[in-house]
């Protein structure tokens, strides 16, 4: 690449960290902070798609996919979060065994990953939980089952008074083959005692990722960007969860999720450009050596975006969704839901070439 032997990288003061992605060495906290500092996007960009195309060339994942959330009644409250709702509110809802089984039958192909995450609901027990992971599993014996955030298994956990290795345990006999990214927002503490100081800590979410991986579950990451937080606390974020992830090697994918500000109690002075978005997501590409797959979230980023994504580092694009809750009362304008050929044809669109996925990234 004619980019990569240019003095284009001297001049923007990146040529060290060049000579670094080159030489697949790792990038320390200070070169995480040069990169969100530089003033090219598309820079960070070409340096993040040089990984991604070392890692994957230009192959992108989509899964046959289906989102339930069980619950919006969640004891936590987040700040930035235009989902929950109060025990008794109106809007509230609870859904039954039968409910989530429902959802699953009208999905127009019979997915190959279900994910369920809900809010904290102060009542249902784990029994609940395991009754409806038995029951999907039955039904869907070739879906690997994503669901519940550590920050729901920190809650079960303390629910039942038992800990959360044991939740994990009870979990994974009744069918749990790998647990999605949400709840780690930001790890720095003063962003989340502003915005979440009531959900699990992110030590905690961070230890129980790791019991997860030795009990054998695969996870995902996530990061939410854009809101309080500083260059500085999305690095760390980062370093975080790639020393985690030397520990425990159980992290399959990583999700940055752009705040959307609609319905939040939160208000920004500052809301993200589209071009943020983008080096945000190539600096994740950079930091993250140690996680082989960064996915382009249409549902939060917009589709437009998300294929832009694919070539700032990102090589997943997630699946058909069907119907999405969190991102959409917050004020994504995307679709709820899009089909196998409209997934192959935007990736298409992008130059790359589509690739079939299941639940743990093996190409159908
Ligand atoms: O944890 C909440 C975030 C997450 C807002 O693991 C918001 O494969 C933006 O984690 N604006 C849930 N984001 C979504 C999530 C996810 C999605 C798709 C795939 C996977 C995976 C994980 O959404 C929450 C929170 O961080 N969120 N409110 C908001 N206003
Ligand atoms: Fe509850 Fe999750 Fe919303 Fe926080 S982000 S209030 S934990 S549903």
């Amino acid at each position: 690449m004619t980019l990569f032997k240019s003095d284009y990288f001297h001049n923007m003061d990146l040529a060290d960290i060049r000579d670094k992605v080159e030489a697949g060495e790792r990038l320390s906290f200070e070169d995480g902070v040069r990169l969100f500092h530089c003033p090219e996007p598309l820079a960070v960009g070409a340096l993040a798609h040089r990984v991604r195309t070392r890692l994957h060339g230009d192959r992108t994942f989509y899964v046959v996919n289906r989102h339930v959330n069980y619950t919006n009644v969640c004891v936590n409250g987040c700040e930035f979060c235009a989902y929950q709702r109060e025990e008794g509110q109106s809007g509230g809802f609870v859904l039954t065994r039968e409910d989530v089984l429902a959802k699953l039958e009208a999905a127009p192909l019979p997915p190959r990953e279900v994910h369920i995450v809900g809010g904290c609901h102060p009542k249902l027990g784990l029994d609940y939980f395991e009754d409806i992971l038995s029951t999907v599993h039955k039904h869907y014996p070739d879906a690997v089952l994503k669901c519940f955030t550590a920050v729901e298994i920190a809650h079960f956990a303390r629910l039942e008074n038992i800990s959360t290795h044991e939740v994990l345990t009870r979990l994974k006999a009744a069918g749990l083959g790998m647990m999605p990214g949400g709840g780690a927002e930001i790890f720095a503490e003063r962003v989340r005692e502003r915005l979440c100081p009531r959900k699990a800590t992110a030590d905690e979410w961070l230890a129980i990722h790791e019991q997860a991986h030795g009990l054998g579950l695969k996870t995902n990451g996530t990061m939410l960007f854009g809101h309080i937080e500083t260059i500085e606390e999305r690095v760390d974020h980062l370093v975080r969860l790639r020393e985690s992830q030397d520990r425990s090697h159980g992290y399959t994918c990583f999700i940055p999720l752009p705040f959307l500000t609609e319905n939040s109690k939160l208000t920004i002075d500052n809301p993200l450009t589209g071009l943020e978005e983008l080096k945000t997501i190539a600096v994740c590409r950079l930091m993250l050596d140690n996680i082989p797959h960064i996915k382009a979230y249409w549902v939060m980023l917009g589709v437009k975006q998300a294929q832009a994504a694919l070539k700032f580092g990102a090589d997943d694009f997630d699946g058909t969704v069907v119907e999405e809750k969190i991102g959409h009362e917050a004020g994504a304008t995307s679709e709820q839901g899009l089909s196998r050929s409209e997934l192959e044809d935007m990736i298409r669109g992008c130059g790359c070439t589509p690739v079939e996925r299941d639940g743990f990234f093996n190409a159908i």
